[in-house]
């Protein structure tokens, strides 16, 4: 960073409903409740979705037969755990209609009336007693209305809401209205809370883009003092001038004042602005993970002595700073930062989150030992920036311009930058009291361009992500600017050729080393390298990984990680992958001082609706949890033994029980040096963990249960984890789906994923793109079981050194040649243990054609030391479907 930058900040308490207390809450005491006069109208709602045919905004139009809602709600249902959409998926999206009857609270003459929306997505329309009282674009922000001219005190109030997140395309609302694209699903509904404000006609302004009207900034901070700054906006919609007093007060944890100023204020009729200034005697840091102390700021109007209009505010105190070969510093201490990228929904609940289930989020964010936590992409709910606070986690908060600016190749029109802009104003006013939050970022791989599914040249993000920039600079001088690069370096993707990065402060890399990019199997050189590029061509700007991960599906599996093809669009998606990949990434970024913060793509499995990958339909499952919340993925365990401070000790591959194979690699999460293993009551012995890894090679699994103990220590104390794996049925016989990462039940036998290898590539056969999209013509195999060819391995010379019991086999091995030509001199040969089983097979002639499957079985006497089959294929390689060894 240029500056170093020192900030107050504080958050606004609101109408946030009481939540089982996270460790972080326990830490930290509740602040004090808002005195302001607030009733959430979160029951007795109708909700109908799509068109009506009378006018559903009219005060007496019948909802008797529309269904009974409360708030929060979505009626969107997106993702499951099964490979076809069930019946409770619900994708729709277009007009959600809720009504409310509210009977009012008679109230003294000239008060006045606000209805308060903490998001509705994406665009809502409110009428109040059959009237249209307001407009909001934008499924993110905080937005309230005066509803006052309209209102009946004491009376049964109509309350209308069309919440609107029709698809985004030419023509329809929602294409001028940030989000144009993002392969997550935008829910409908009124998703947030919605309360009924009552406020004199003198008042902290409500109507600030539905900020708190009160912002603090720490101008100075020294062990003796911190100087902080209260910009409180005030509101007179009286016609008289009002001399009112304006109290702006700090308290500390206990409750204790520490801190007070009292200023008349003359509060001429519109809007204006008051600054009070307050000194802090040697104050408390807010201290990240370690200490997230949190003080209140009050600021009080006052009438002759009575209290008028009050808003209340945590207040956190620190400095922080980011260094271009350095990385973060927080109250001058260097701190490494590694977290999650989360988005806003969960399996069964879409958007519409519960008190309880951000409260539940942020508990397995605090488990998994992060210390920051990227709001993916957009304003996420207060509630749960407020729990950041009090966890102490250090936020990157973004704005939702993802991907591309424009449906067309233009730049994108007026009154798309104005809505990008004002949900700009707003997130900040909204959430610039949030000591959590460190970084604005104003874009998410905006140089990709190309949204998903547009056609024609790309569109030109740069202006307004420079446009962005300056706003972001102007609501808030003291945060840097960040944003998620997509492109720089990678390739492969096409862009409008405008370079974006060094428009902002800092600068994220979304980097799918692993995944997304060719040869994943060398991405730790490559994401090293890569890194280091980045730095040397941009040695003045701090750099992150904003995003990095891959798929973990829990109930595939994988014995051998480097064998199978790795299909990122389709499945499998073995958990042991997503694992190995994490243990790869991670001690790339620490060994990096340049990386000032990394943050893995996701914390959860997330709604995504063309998505049809790993064990699920319709959801992203780069998650380290799965979106029901239920299963910690292996790579979770990695985590929490990179980065948590407790000791941690994790036995990886549980959920893979039924083994195929008789031996299996055993491995362990710690972050002692050393850990112990003991199987079926045997010990193993000790290994090293290295980079928190563990790993006990080709370990003998007897049919049927088999125990494994595994011990750490660390100082005094010792650490136990436990594991029960099944190993097959003596005469079970091996097969192995050839080319295949993860493994498959077909016909009532168990084909392991491709494991025991050397040599050769593993190959699928159709390509598909997102959304099931064919990137090739459709290719099929003819034979009995062409799930055995959806991969395969080929290659002109490989070898299979198979744990086969001793004892007589038969081998059998599925081939084809995949070639439309064929290989018209191809000449195969397969040793069995040194001894010639097949010789010079041409396949593709021995099948008839390409793309037949031809079987080849041959005995196999196996000795104590297994099976070793030898390919060599001359004239054209060898393409190997699937092995049985069967008795
Ligand atoms: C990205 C996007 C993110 C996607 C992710 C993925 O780069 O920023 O929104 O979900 O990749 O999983 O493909």
């Amino acid at each position: 960073m240029r500056r170093p930058m020192a900030i107050a900040a504080l958050f606004m308490t609101g109408t946030a409903l009481s939540v089982p207390a996270t460790a972080a809450e326990r830490r930290s005491p509740a602040t004090p409740a808002a005195t302001r006069d607030v009733h959430p109208l979160l029951q007795g709602w109708r909700f109908h979705f799509g068109n009506v045919q009378a006018d559903a905004s009219r005060a007496d139009f019948d909802d008797s037969g529309w269904d009974q809602v409360a708030l929060p709600h979505s009626w969107n249902r997106i993702g499951g755990y099964r490979t076809q959409r069930g019946p409770d998926s619900n994708n729709r999206q277009g007009h959600g209609w809720y009504r409310l009857a509210y009977k009012a609270p008679a109230v003294a003459a000239g008060l006045r009336q606000y209805l308060d929306f903490a998001a509705v997505s994406k665009i809502a329309d409110v009428w109040v007693n059959g009237s249209h009282v307001g407009t909001h674009k934008g499924a993110f922000g905080r937005f309230r209305i005066d509803v006052t001219s309209v209102w009946r005190p004491g009376q049964v109030n109509t309350v209308v809401v069309r919440a609107d997140n029709s698809k985004v395309e030419a023509g329809s609302a929602t294409a001028e209205v940030i989000p144009l694209s993002g392969d997550f699903f935008v829910h409908g509904g009124i998703y947030r809370d919605v309360a009924l404000l009552q406020l004199p006609a003198a008042s902290i302004d409500p109507l600030d883009h539905g900020g708190p009207g009160v912002y603090a900034r720490a101008t100075e901070i020294t062990a003796d003092r911190a100087l902080v700054e209260v910009r409180t906006r005030l509101r007179n919609l009286g016609s008289s001038a009002q001399p009112l007093r304006l109290v702006t007060r700090v308290t500390d944890a206990a409750g204790k004042t520490v801190a007070r100023e009292e200023q008349p204020v003359q509060l001429a009729p519109g809007a204006s602005e008051a600054i009070g200034r307050v000194t802090l005697p040697k104050p408390h840091l807010w201290n990240g993970r370690r200490d997230p102390y949190l003080y209140t700021v009050t600021a009080e109007l006052t009438d002759t002595g009575r209290v008028i209009d009050r808003v209340d505010q945590p207040l956190g105190l620190r400095t922080f700073r980011f260094d271009a070969d350095k990385g973060f510093f927080l109250n001058g201490q260097h701190v490494k930062l590694h977290g999650v990228s989360r988005h806003q929904d969960a399996l069964g609940s879409g958007w519409a989150l519960t008190p309880a289930q951000h409260a539940q989020d942020m508990a397995l964010i605090e488990e998994l030992g992060a210390n920051t936590v990227r709001q993916a992409h957009y304003q996420h709910a207060d509630q749960w920036t407020e729990l950041a606070d009090k966890a102490g986690m250090v936020v990157w908060a973004e704005l939702p311009y993802v991907t591309t600016p424009s449906l067309t190749s233009d730049k994108g029109s007026d009154a798309l930058w104005a809505n990008a802009e004002e949900q700009l104003r707003e997130q900040i006013r909204q959430n610039y009291n949030h000591p959590s939050i460190m970084m604005w970022s104003v874009g998410n791989e905006v140089d990709s361009a190309k949204g998903f599914g547009q056609k024609g040249a790309p569109p030109k993000p740069l202006a307004l992500l420079q446009r962005l920039n300056a706003v972001a600079h102007q609501e808030d001088p003291d945060r840097p600017t960040t944003m998620a690069d997509c492109c720089e370096g990678v390739g492969m993707i096409q862009t409008a050729g405008e370079k974006v990065v060094g428009t902002t402060d800092l600068v994220g890399y979304n980097r799918y080393f692993g995944w997304y990019y060719p040869k994943p199997l060398e991405m730790a050189a490559q994401l090293g390298a890569a890194l280091d590029k980045l730095h040397a061509d941009h040695p003045a700007l701090p750099l992150s990984i904003s995003e990095y991960g891959g798929g973990g599906a829990v109930t595939q599996h994988s014995d051998d990680v480097r064998s199978g093809f790795v299909n990122f669009v389709g499945r499998p998606h073995p958990e042991e992958y997503a694992a190995w990949l994490h243990e790869q990434t991670w001690p790339v970024i620490a060994a990096r001082n340049q990386v000032f913060a990394s943050w893995v793509w996701a914390m959860f499995d997330f709604a995504s609706d063309f998505r049809d990958e790993g064990d699920s339909v319709d959801l992203n499952d780069k998650g380290l949890v799965t979106a029901d919340r239920k299963v910690r993925k292996d790579p979770f365990w990695y985590y929490q033994a990179a980065w948590g401070e407790t000791p941690a000790l994790h036995l990886a591959g549980k959920h893979y029980v039924q083994r195929a194979y008789p031996v299996m690699d055993v491995k362990a999460y710690a972050n002692a040096p050393s850990a112990t293993l003991t199987f079926n009551g045997r010990k193993l012995g000790d290994t090293l963990c290295v980079n928190f890894v563990c790993e006990w090679k080709g370990v003998a699994l007897k049919p049927g249960a088999n125990k494994a103990v595994v011990t750490s220590r660390t100082g005094a104390r010792t650490l136990r984890d436990t594991a029960t794996w099944t190993g097959p049925a003596a005469n079970a016989g091996i097969r192995i789906d050839a080319g295949n990462l993860g493994g498959r039940e077909l016909a009532g036998h168990r084909f392991g994923s491709d494991t025991f290898v050397t040599g050769g590539t593993p190959v699928i056969l159709n390509l598909v793109g997102f959304g099931g999209r064919s990137l090739g013509p459709l290719r099929k195999v003819e034979t009995a079981t062409p799930e055995l060819f959806e991969y395969w391995r080929e290659g002109e010379a490989f070898s299979y050194r198979i744990p086969a019991p001793a004892g007589t086999w038969t081998v059998t091995l599925h081939l084809f040649e995949p070639r439309p030509g064929g290989t018209a001199n191809q000449a195969l040969t397969v040793t069995a243990n040194g001894a010639t089983a097949i010789e010079g097979l041409n396949i593709g002639q021995a099948a008839g054609g390409p793309l037949r499957e031809v079987i080849r079985s041959f005995p196999v006497k196996v000795g104590t030391d297994g099976l070793m089959l030898d390919f060599k294929s001359t004239g054209g390689k060898a393409s190997l479907g699937a092995i049985e060894i069967t008795r």
